[in-house]
């Protein structure tokens, strides 16, 4: 896995727009680019997070980078918070709660209000969602909810709760079947995973435990799921920042990651 260039942390002089956008006592974050675009991306913060998580200038400015040397087209990014504004427990099992009910939030007001924004209703296969820790759950409920909305998936660092906290570590077997059947229930729809951990982080027990069970069910997952754990990798955001400098030229296009496996033979 590739480290990000350090001259990336720094300010890009191209640089898109952060927008922030009121629904009801809500606010979320919308990222964009300089260039026109023609996809999305939602992407959720972790467990005690918010809108402003992922938004800060070390992944701004990386993705501004990114897509000034174009080994990334030009996208959205939009960044809500899946907590109430009055909740103030934080931990998990209040989280847990939250992003389970999130899916309803996004199809019923973050989407359409992102969306009537930029002028563009995305269709899913220009439509991504990702997010990490509590972020990645979120991401798991949306593949059980929303397969409508979203063709990319890109769980980073957290397992998909549908049978408890940490289910894909306690429930491996039980979580990959309830997967399979959300499938099944949505339409049987075409989709991509990918999912990315590290091996010394929290949640790689829980992760890896659900991947391994999901990679059983091959004509459901085969390669519709790509699975990457990262030597070292540990739980907090910088880490995080480098699996989506990684994966975000492979969403929206198969061939997509050519082009950075290109710009990595080049640098
Ligand atoms: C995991 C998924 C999410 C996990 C922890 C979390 C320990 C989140 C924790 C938090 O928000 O405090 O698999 O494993």
């Amino acid at each position: 896995m590739l480290t990000i260039p350090s001259e990336y942390k720094e300010e890009c002089n191209r640089s898109g727009t952060v927008t922030a956008l009121n629904y009801g006592h809500k606010s979320l974050l919308l990222y964009a680019p300089i260039e026109p675009a023609n996809r999305i991306l939602y992407l959720i913060h972790g467990g005690g997070g918010d809108q402003h998580s992922f938004f800060r200038p070390e992944f701004l400015n990386m993705v501004d980078h990114m897509v000034g040397s174009g080994i990334l087209k030009p996208l959205y990014i939009a960044a809500p918070c899946f907590y109430d504004p009055a909740e103030t427990d934080k931990s998990p099992a209040s989280s847990g709660i939250a992003v389970k009910g999130f899916c309803k939030e996004l199809r019923e007001q973050i989407i359409p209000l992102a969306e009537a924004h930029i002028g563009i209703s995305f269709s899913r296969e220009n439509r991504a969602i990702s997010g990490f820790s509590m972020g990645g759950v979120t991401t798991w409920y949306a593949f059980l909810q929303a397969l409508d909305l979203f063709y990319w998936f890109l769980p980073l660092s957290g397992d998909c709760w549908v049978c408890g906290e940490t289910g894909g570590g306690k429930y491996p077997e039980k979580t990959a079947m309830e997967l399979v059947s959300a499938v099944g229930r949505q339409g049987a729809p075409d989709f991509r995973i990918h999912a990315i951990t590290g091996s010394k982080d929290i949640a790689f027990p829980n992760l890896d435990a659900q991947i391994k069970a999901m990679e059983k069910y091959t004509t459901v997952f085969g390669d519709k799921l790509k699975y990457e754990v990262l030597e070292g990798g540990v739980h907090d955001y910088e880490t995080i920042f480098r699996y989506l400098f990684n994966a975000l030229p492979g969403l929206f296009s198969e061939k997509a990651p050519a082009v950075l496996q290109g710009w990595s033979a080049m640098n």
